[in-house]
């Protein structure tokens, strides 16, 4: 069972009516333990020792399929697109990019309650993350899911980079304190124990958080990001930038298409090769120091901030 290309369970119903009904769905075993051996390593070479695998020094922790063989084999030649377009009952599943998210052991390193929706420079709602964790999951460092928030249409302001050297515009909203809101009734928090290669997929609008990591490993995970059906190119300021593409090449309206966003998976077969995609930046840089691969601490402090009323002027407009 080497390196499987599709899933090694059926997606069911039952899965699709979970992602429908609370916004996220846990599929077990989408990958064998041979990419889990594969991509690991590599994993662990990016995150810990910091090696330079010519990833961008700035975001060392995106892109990986642009750099590393083994990250885009996965991307083309993997099971996940094919689960991910069973679960979001979508013809068509194009790629769109890929991420680490890393927590040292013994760690404090909380990821803030919120949602993704408003960091993608696009309109429509078949664009999850799909969060496959490369080392075994505890419920404790587990991604955690408040259940049925995707069906709050709330443009929710993000810390993104762009969104920091801005001013927030008066009709976007923080995201919501849910840890206050813990143990009220009604409310269903959704926590997992996961294998390496199960993989999570979480709806664009359905917030998440994950409280850091007690135990004394590493907790790694890869979140891959796809377009469904209804995907269309919708460029805002305080979107995250995409490597390779400007917002002036994102058409309002059009349907994301070309090399940086091929076809992984559609339901008749038609898929495109890798042949097409970049193997790397269109820039090259003199010296290449890797920082860590999220951003925490950053987060951590805009937030207290932000619930203090401390967020100033200074903080979201840029200063120049
Ligand atoms: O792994 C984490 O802690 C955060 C992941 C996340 O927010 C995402 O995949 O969108
Ligand atoms: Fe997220």
């Amino acid at each position: 069972m080497a390196l499987n290309s599709r899933p090694l369970r059926d997606v069911t119903q039952q899965d699709i009516e979970d992602y429908k009904r609370d916004g996220v769905v846990c599929l077990r075993n989408v990958l064998d333990k041979d990419w889990v051996e594969l991509l690991e390593p590599l994993a662990r070479e990016v995150i810990i020792e910091k090696k330079d695998v010519g990833l961008l020094p700035t975001i060392p922790g995106r892109y990986m399929a642009r750099r590393l063989e083994a990250y885009r084999k996965l991307v083309f030649e993997g099971p996940i697109a094919e689960a991910a377009g069973k679960v979001l009952e979508s013809k068509e599943i194009r790629f769109f990019f890929d991420e680490f998210f890393a927590k040292p052991p013994q760690s404090d390193a909380k990821t803030l309650w919120h949602c993704d929706r408003m960091a993608f420079p696009v309109e429509g709602k078949t664009v999850p993350s799909l969060w496959i964790p490369l080392t075994p999951i505890v419920k404790e460092n587990s991604l955690e899911v408040l259940a049925g928030t995707q069906h709050d249409d709330v443009p929710y302001w993000l810390f993104s980079p762009n969104a920091r050297k801005m001013i927030k515009p008066d009709d976007r909203v923080p995201h919501p304190d849910i840890e206050s809101r813990r143990g009220e009734e009604g409310l269903r928090f959704l926590s997992w124990e996961m294998e390496p290669g199960d993989m999570l997929v979480v709806h664009p609008w359905v917030l998440h958080y994950s409280a850091g990591n007690p135990t004394d490993d590493w907790r790694v995970a890869i979140s891959q990001r796809v377009f469904g059906d209804d995907i269309r190119w919708a460029p805002r300021p305080d979107c995250l930038n995409i490597a390779g593409v400007s917002f002036d090449e994102m058409l309002d309206g059009e349907k994301p298409a070309g090399p940086l966003f091929p076809l992984i998976w559609s339901e008749d077969g038609r898929k495109d090769d890798d042949s097409q995609y970049p193997r790397g930046f269109a820039t090259t840089w003199p010296k290449q120091e890797m920082g860590g691969v999220n951003e925490y601490d950053k987060f951590k402090d805009l937030k207290s901030k932000e619930e203090t009323g401390e967020l100033s002027r200074k903080d979201t407009a840029p200063v120049n």
